[in-house]
């Protein structure tokens, strides 16, 4: 029998490192490593360093990342910057010196000037400023990036980049203090429909414009990126269309049953007016997302309600 390659995903209980587990748990040549937070602190460098020495791991998926909607990254910006650059140089620096073949790092659409081009083309990296209420894990998500090309550079390391846009799907964050848009929607119209409120918050003006992609189409690309990608350049990974807020919220009205009335608090802030990402690169490399937002969406809710439900 042939070995199975030993693949570690850092962060396999968020939302996107368990969609990993599912995706990479139907591919029998595959042996996963997994461990709780309790079992491997990130944010230490000789415990991640003891790891990789003993354990070996020949694929690493970096999804571990401190990670939150618009509030949690303007009011935690500390966290959103120390946690993410520890977390990221301690996991990549450790791969490359134990003889892993290959690491993808996970970044962020957000990544992208504020009043980037769109669609967002992968080389608008660094040609202007940031969206202040993230900037703080706008440049850890940069800096690992960046840590991936230099080890690539100097190295040789086969580290690659994937950058996904807004993401959403079982496992999600829907604490409403730090989630972001579409389970809090998710959640507020839900309860609304509970509690028989007739008005649900919505932050904001309503008018940005976000890109949804299911988390199950984001695992399924960095998986297919593992096996056939290998280059310096990050690559985007979206859905390819955007719905502005005020779209989403009747989307997720209407798939939740609030029939009530939405507010506006415009107190709240917007963030960036736009984020669509360009994704002819992961076109052309053959690839392309399957799930759209309304089916999305509804399974979204399905496992909300189940796990949720008071
Ligand atoms: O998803 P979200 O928190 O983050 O907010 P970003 C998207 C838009 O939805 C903003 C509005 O314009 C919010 O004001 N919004 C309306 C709400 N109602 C709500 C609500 O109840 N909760 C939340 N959270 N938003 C994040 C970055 O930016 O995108 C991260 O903060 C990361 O760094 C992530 O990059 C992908 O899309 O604005």
């Amino acid at each position: 029998m042939t070995s199975r390659t030993r693949v570690f995903i850092a962060g396999h209980r968020g939302l996107v490192g368990s969609a990993l587990v599912r995706r990479l748990q139907r591919e029998p040549s595959i042996e996963l490593l997994l461990r709780s937070r309790a079992e491997l602190d990130l944010t230490s460098q000789a415990a991640v360093r003891a790891f990789f020495e003993s354990e070996r791991p020949e694929q690493v998926y970096l999804a571990a990342a401190r990670v939150g909607g618009i509030l949690a990254n303007d009011t935690r910006p500390a966290e959103f910057i120390h946690d993410n650059l520890v977390i990221q140089s301690n996991v990549i620096d450790a791969a490359y010196r134990n003889g892993t073949r290959k690491l993808l790092f996970l970044g962020s659409s957000c990544i992208y000037p504020k009043h980037a081009p769109q669609p967002m083309p992968e080389d608008c990296l660094l040609t202007g400023p940031l969206e202040p209420t993230n900037e703080w894990y706008a440049i850890a998500k940069i800096a690992g990036l960046k840590t991936c090309q230099a080890y690539r550079k100097q190295y040789g390391f086969d580290a690659i980049c994937a950058m996904p846009t807004n993401l959403y799907g079982p496992g999600d964050n829907f604490d409403l203090a730090g989630s972001h848009v579409l389970p809090a929607l998710i959640r507020k119209f839900s309860e609304a429909v509970k509690s028989g409120a007739p008005e649900v918050e919505i932050w904001g003006t309503g008018k940005p414009r976000r890109e949804f992609l299911h988390v199950d189409d984001l695992a399924d690309a960095c998986v297919f990126l593992m096996e056939r990608y290998s280059d310096l350049a990050p690559v985007n990974i979206g859905w390819g269309e955007d719905v502005s807020i005020a779209e989403l919220a009747e989307l997720a009205a209407s798939a939740t049953g609030f029939a009530g009335s939405l507010r506006f608090d415009t107190s709240k802030p917007d963030g960036t007016p736009r984020k669509l990402l360009d994704v002819a690169r992961m076109s052309a490399l053959g690839w392309k997302a399957k799930i759209g937002l309304a089916e999305g969406m509804q399974s979204t809710i399905a496992w909300f309600g189940q796990h949720y439900a008071s």
